[in-house]
C-alpha cells in the first residue's frame, strides 16, 4: 500500500504544477457522464495512469474522465478509482481543486475499499489518507516535501453547512432541514468543489455537506466509486458518518455501474442523526 501512497505524493506535485501552467481551455472530448473535459481533467487523467503503470501492486485503474476499467498488472491486489481533477471547472476562477482516490481490493463496491485519499490543491497542497482502523492522516508540503502534521478527528458537532445542488429543484424536506441549521445558527460554507469543502468540514471539527437526490438529478450528482464512497470512508474513520437519502450507509453501496452518482450526506454525528430525524430515518 505504501508504493500507492507515495505515488499519490508524487503525481499531486505533478498536477500542481499543471494547474499552475497549463493551458485552461476545453479538449473536444467529453467524460462519461457527459460533460465537456477541460484540457487539464485530461492532462491530469494522463498524469496518474502514467504514474500508476509501474506499481505492481495495482491490477486495475478506473477513472471518472473514462468509460471502463483500465487493466495494469494481471498479479496486481488493487484498484484504484480515481476523479482526477475534481472540481475542476473552479481553476479559471483560481479556487480550489481536488484529487481523490479510492483503493478498492476485489469487486467495486463499498465494504471492499481498503484505503482512500485525497490531495487539495490550495494555496499549499495537502494529502488526507486513510487507512482501515486509523484516523486519517493529515499532510501538508512544506519545504517541497509532504511532511505529517496529524490525525484528523471530528467533533460529535460543528458549525458549518455546505448545502449542494440547485435549490429549486431540493425537495420541501431538505429544503426545511437546510434552514433549520441555518437558524440553529450554522455558517455557509460552499465553494462548489466537494474535495475543499468536505475538507474544511472535516479538518473544522464538523458540520455537514449535502449532494442530495433533486428533481432534475434524483440520484445526486456525485459519482460513488470516485467521490462518494473514498470520502464516506475518511468522515467514518474521522469519527462522522455518511449516508444516503434512506439512512444507508454510503459505504454500503454497490455500485452497477462505474459512475453511477447517489445522494449523499457527509457530517459530524449532531448533524446528520438530525437530518436522520428530518427526512423520518431511524436513529
Ligand atoms: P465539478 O462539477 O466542478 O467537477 O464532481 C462534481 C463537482 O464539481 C463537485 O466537486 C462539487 O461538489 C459539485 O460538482 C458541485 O456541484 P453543484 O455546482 O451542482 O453544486
Amino acid at each position: 500500500m505504501n508504493s500507492i501512497f507515495e505515488t499519490i505524493k508524487s503525481v499531486a506535485f505533478d498536477i500542481d504544477h499543471a494547474i499552475k501552467t497549463a493551458d485552461l481551455g476545453y479538449s473536444d472530448s467529453e467524460n462519461s457522464s457527459g460533460e465537456d473535459q477541460l484540457k487539464l481533467d485530461v492532462q491530469s487523467d494522463i498524469i496518474i495512469e502514467k504514474a500508476f503503470a509501474s506499481v505492481s501492486v495495482v491490477k486495475n485503474l478506473v477513472s471518472e474522465e473514462k468509460e471502463g476499467v483500465m487493466e495494469l498488472n494481471e498479479n496486481g491486489t488493487y484498484t484504484i478509482c480515481y476523479d482526477p481533477l475534481d472540481g475542476s471547472s473552479l481553476v479559471d476562477v483560481n479556487l480550489s481543486v481536488g484529487s481523490i482516490f479510492g483503493i478498492y481490493k476485489g469487486e467495486l463496491q463499498g465494504s471492499n475499499l481498503v484505503a482512500s485519499a485525497y490531495v487539495v490543491y490550495g494555496p499549499r497542497i495537502e494529502l488526507v489518507i486513510a487507512e482501515k482502523g486509523k484516523k486519517p492522516l493529515l499532510y501538508r508540503v512544506i519545504a517541497g516535501e509532504f511532511k505529517e502534521v496529524g490525525e484528523v478527528f471530528m467533533d460529535e458537532k460543528g458549525k458549518l453547512n455546505a448545502p449542494g445542488g440547485t435549490q429549486q429543484n431540493w425537495s420541501t424536506t431538505h429544503k426545511t432541514f437546510v434552514d433549520s441549521l441555518f437558524a440553529e445558527g450554522y455558517r455557509l460554507r460552499y465553494s462548489g468543489g466537494m474535495v475543499p469543502d468536505l475538507h474544511q468540514i472535516m479538518l473544522k471539527g464538523g458540520g455537514l455537506f449535502s449532494y442530495p437526490g433533486t428533481t432534475d438529478k434524483p440520484d445526486g450528482k456525485l459519482r460513488q466509486l470516485f467521490e462518494v464512497i473514498p470520502f464516506a470512508f475518511m468522515y467514518e474513520q474521522a469519527g462522522g458518518q455518511a449516508i444516503n437519502n434512506k439512512g444507508m450507509r454510503l459505504m454500503e453501496l454497490v455500485p452497477s455501474h462505474p459512475h453511477d452518482t447517489s445522494p449523499c450526506f457527509f457530517g459530524s454525528n449532531y448533524e446528520v442523526n438530525a437530518l436522520k430525524s428530518a427526512y423520518g430515518i431511524e436513529n
